[in-house]
């Protein structure tokens, strides 16, 4: 069975003191996660810490970060590494969002330098692909997916595209409360996996979790997680509220 994932991305939100409420507002509702479903909070930078400690004895509840570097370590000022995210204990972290790759030009050759090191370090990558409105408007958005697919990952092994996971966003759905109709969702969820089956065969495509992100909300998550490809999502606004957070966690 896949693993189901509610993954919250704080972006750039919240004081600590926010942070840690809505933690708490979280973890002290009831959830009944697994092995296969689980819940992810990728959170500030300043905040991992704080994050591990607060989830330390929750089970099937982890912590993420939003970004790291493609080096080991070195004179990259401001930059964090992910020998840096294992020693506080992080096993998942977010990479090539969409506000990444438009603000600060990451492309899919520097995504696949990341990727690279955040397998050799055991970290999970959570993998965001999605297309702009132009494109979907263009019908192009098979060609934009599959090529941010193939050049940020076909030169993975099976075995390491085991440990990705994929995160559909498209661009046009972010932030801006016009979330992708639940029949969008699963057709390109079905492209993606049908594109790494042709690639790593089918067993290997079954196995990879693969989340939609864009206005998902507590309203919709129960509708989009019942699509068959559609193995959760990646929430940013409706993570920033408590009770939007469990319904969603709960809709898994
Ligand atoms: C997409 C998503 C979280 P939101 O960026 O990654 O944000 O749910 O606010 O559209």
């Amino acid at each position: 069975m896949r693993k189901q994932i509610a993954a919250a991305n704080w972006k750039m939100n919240l004081t600590a003191q926010q942070g840690e409420q809505l933690l708490n507002d979280i973890l002290s509702a009831e959830h009944t996660l697994n092995v296969n479903r689980i819940a992810v909070f990728a959170v500030p930078f300043p905040y991992l810490a704080m994050a591990q400690q607060q989830l330390a004895g929750w089970e099937h509840m982890y912590v993420s970060a939003q970004n790291c570097y493609s080096k080991k370590s070195g004179a990259y000022t401001g930059e964090v590494s992910v020998e840096m995210l294992q020693s506080l204990g992080i096993k998942y972290v977010v990479l090539g969002h969409s506000e990444r790759r438009e603000y600060f030009n990451e492309s899919n050759q520097f995504l696949a330098d990341k990727l690279n090191i955040c397998l050799e370090y055991n970290i999970a990558p959570i993998f965001c692909c999605g297309e702009p409105l132009e494109i979907r408007e263009a019908g192009s958005q098979n060609d934009f997916v599959g090529r941010q697919l193939k050049e940020s990952l076909y030169h993975l092994s099976a075995e390491q595209l085991k440990n990705v996971i994929i995160a559909y966003e498209p661009i046009w759905a972010i932030g801006t409360g016009k979330t992708a109709s639940s029949e969008q969702a699963q057709e390109m969820h079905a492209f993606i996996r049908a594109a790494l089956a042709a690639q790593y065969g089918n067993d290997v495509a079954e196995e990879i979790t693969i989340l939609y992100g864009g206005s998902v909300k507590a309203g919709n998550a129960a509708e989009l997680f019942s699509q068959p490809d559609v193995d959760g999502g990646l929430v940013g606004g409706a993570s920033l509220v408590a009770a939007e957070f469990n319904a969603i966690i709960d809709a898994l």
